[in-house]
């Protein structure tokens, strides 16, 4: 009887043991799906001069079942942000602000000069090709993503 006993319970534990590591996997597995956004490749163009405007191009990866935005962009070599995007009509194209950059679902979306951008207004400082900061990408649904951005010579 004592045998017994011992033997059904060793084994309910072994069972709890493994219970307890499927949740884990679970936990794990749901938290990879909290990110089903990410934002690579992030870059400006280097420049001598300072107080200028610049283009901050980066790829969006969305995995998400709906879609998002960008809603505000914060580096900190730079004193404003606008997300713009390029108008084709007669003329020239010319970039106009919008209030913020779709990024739909099950897609990958690249920021381009010509394209949807976003423009960094007002640099405080000289920007050195090979250079790294830290900027915030606001997401309406995403939420902040703290991003890094490498100045390039030609992004
Ligand atoms: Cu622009």
């Amino acid at each position: 009887m004592i045998a017994i006993a011992t033997s059904l319970s060793r084994r309910s534990r072994i069972l709890a043991i493994g219970l307890v590591a499927v949740g884990t996997w679970l936990t794990l597995g749901a938290a990879a799906a909290d990110v089903p956004l990410q934002v690579t490749n992030a870059r400006v163009p280097a420049s001598n001069e300072i107080g200028i405007n610049l283009p901050l191009l980066m790829t969006i990866r969305n995995d998400a079942t709906e879609p998002d935005a960008i809603l505000r962009v914060r580096c900190p070599f730079a004193n404003f942000s606008e997300k713009h995007t390029v108008d084709r009509g007669e003329g020239a194209p010319a970039m106009r602000e919008i209030k913020s950059i779709p990024i739909p679902e099950n897609k990958t979306t690249e920021l381009k000069r010509d394209g949807y951008h976003v423009m960094l207004l007002q640099t405080r400082q000289k920007l050195v090709d090979g250079e790294k900061f830290t900027c915030a990408v606001v997401f309406q649904k995403a939420g902040t993503k703290e991003t890094e951005v490498e100045v390039s010579r030609t992004p």
